[in-house]
């Protein structure tokens, strides 16, 4: 194999990896509890590929708009980021 056609097949697979990276991994979870007067909901969630973190139970932010998307008891798929330091709810399917 040439010098040349190495280094075009590691541009394509750095390229495949990145994309892989950026890509939004929607998560599927059960709220466990909805707090929205303080802004927080409990998610019963499976592995948050993006954020590297395994199943759990844990508590998220989530904004009024995306709080009223939501009920106890409700399955979701959902999309999660740290906003200013905490983990947050950004996305619902
Ligand atoms: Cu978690």
């Amino acid at each position: 194999m040439t010098i040349l056609k190495t280094l075009s097949l590691a541009t394509l697979a750095l390229a495949a990896s990145m994309s892989l990276a950026s890509a939004e991994t929607f998560t599927k979870g059960v709220i466990k509890k909805l707090d929205t007067k303080a802004g927080k909901v409990t998610i019963i969630h499976e592995a948050l590929i993006d954020l590297d973190m395994p199943a759990m139970t844990m508590v998220f932010r989530a904004d009024e708009e995306m709080m009223a998307k939501m009920a106890e008891g409700n399955e979701i798929e959902f999309l999660a980021d740290r906003v200013n330091g905490k983990l947050t709810v950004t996305a619902l399917k």
